[in-house]
């Protein structure tokens, strides 16, 4: 009966833990040529317990890196960022300018309307399969956040 129990709450633990997973929305790269550096900006949020970006895959890419742009003492640098964390119920931005992704080594050309795709790995465990969309600009339908 115990027994019973026991794995009867794993099982809700588990649905629990992958109806959770952070959410990507306004997925967007920029036009790139092939064996180029691509970018990746987008909105995380997460209405689920606190979690974080630690890793990204991508079939277009052998080697995806999570950067942080900043500017100090009016120099713009980049830095490696191990993990973005999202916490419960915040979202966290990638833009120009901040958190980006860099898509190293481009195994094709991306181009106005093509999509980039990526697989999310979070800390949790979650994966969480991403469609960056090749543009210009961001995608006018992202939400405005304050
Ligand atoms: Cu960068």
């Amino acid at each position: 009966m115990k027994l019973a129990l026991a794995a009867a709450a794993a099982l809700t633990l588990a649905a629990t833990a992958a109806h959770a997973a952070p959410k990507v929305s306004a997925a967007w790269s920029r036009p790139a040529a092939q064996g180029s550096t691509g970018a990746g900006y987008m909105t995380l949020s997460n209405a689920g317990p606190a979690d974080a970006l630690v890793a990204v895959e991508s079939p277009l890419s052998g080697h995806v890196m999570i950067h942080q742009s900043a500017v100090a003492n009016g120099m713009a640098s980049m830095k490696m960022v191990d993990r973005v964390p999202v916490a419960t119920g915040r979202s966290v931005t990638f833009a120009p300018g901040g958190y980006h992704l860099m898509f190293m080594g481009l195994t094709r050309a991306l181009g106005v309307g093509d999509t980039l795709p990526a697989t999310l790995v979070f800390a949790s465990g979650a994966r969480v399969k991403a469609s960056f969309v090749v543009g210009l600009a961001p995608p006018v339908a992202a939400p405005a956040r304050k």
